[in-house]
């Protein structure tokens, strides 16, 4: 029967355009040895307002990969952050390295609309999302091949997220509802996370000496947005912070 063959064909080409093998290789490049970098694309935050008036959010992602830059991560939400679905879809076009769609995820709709504009990694917050949420979401992206960074704050949103079966853990500095940020609480929690899984220390990483506490603990990845943002030798500083 012709309907038989349409949906075995139609069944392989869809798993062939999904992709595969995309998690396994953002995992590795993340747990490689040498502490690597994720450079942010972010022209705005509720915490530091407009952050640069002007935005070359191409050639901004063509300087991280130059800088050899492990992921680019590209702020999606248009409000508080302008951000733009759009310029992730530019950015994932040109650049070879994963690209991360930064956002606040709280639909399944989202997942589907990252890996269509050509997303590699997507960011679930356990802060804002049910526990059952959280599960879900990470099986979907797992379906889609769509690596996952489950950010945290705490311990306790730690354990979520582990149990909800996270493969990689981002620890945020910053605290979501006061905007505080304590760097050691990446120090903190590296232990409570298994070696298997990497381990990314997000937001107000500044300097050279930043670095060196989160070398220094262990942390697979560091983000950085607004230092990367203001500087405007990106590739020049990330060489330095490399050393
Ligand atoms: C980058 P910073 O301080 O280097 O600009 O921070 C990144 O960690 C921050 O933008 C961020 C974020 C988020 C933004 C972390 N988690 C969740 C939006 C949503």
């Amino acid at each position: 029967m012709i309907l038989d063959d349409l949906v075995t064909a139609t069944a392989k080409r869809v798993n062939q355009e999904k992709g595969s093998g995309n998690v396994e290789r953002v995992i590795n490049k993340f747990l490689e040895p040498q502490m690597g970098f994720i450079g942010e694309v972010k022209k705005s935050s509720p915490s530091k307002g407009m952050i640069v008036k002007d935005f070359p959010y191409l050639q901004i992602a063509h300087d991280y990969q130059q800088a050899g830059v492990d992921a680019i991560s590209v702020l999606t939400e248009p409000d508080y952050f302008k951000g733009k679905l759009d310029y992730l879809k530019e950015i994932a076009g040109e650049v070879d390295v994963p690209v991360l769609r930064k956002d606040f995820i709280v639909d399944p709709y989202m997942i589907y609309q990252a890996k269509f504009a050509g997303a590699s990694i997507i960011l679930l917050i356990v802060a804002i999302l049910t526990p059952e949420q959280l599960k879900s979401y990470q099986q979907l992206a797992d379906e889609l091949d769509l690596a996952a960074i489950v950010e945290v704050h705490s311990k306790e949103e730690l354990e979520i997220a582990l149990t909800a079966g996270a493969k990689i853990v981002g620890v945020n500095n910053r605290n979501l509802k006061d905007f505080t940020v304590d760097l050691n609480n990446s120090p903190d929690l590296r232990p409570l996370v298994p070696n298997n899984i990497p381990f990314i220390a997000e937001s107000g990483i500044k300097n050279a000496d930043d670095i060196k506490l989160l070398k220094n603990a262990n942390v697979n990845e560091v983000l950085i947005g607004e230092t990367f943002m203001r500087s405007t030798d990106k590739t020049g500083l990330i060489k330095k912070f490399k050393e």
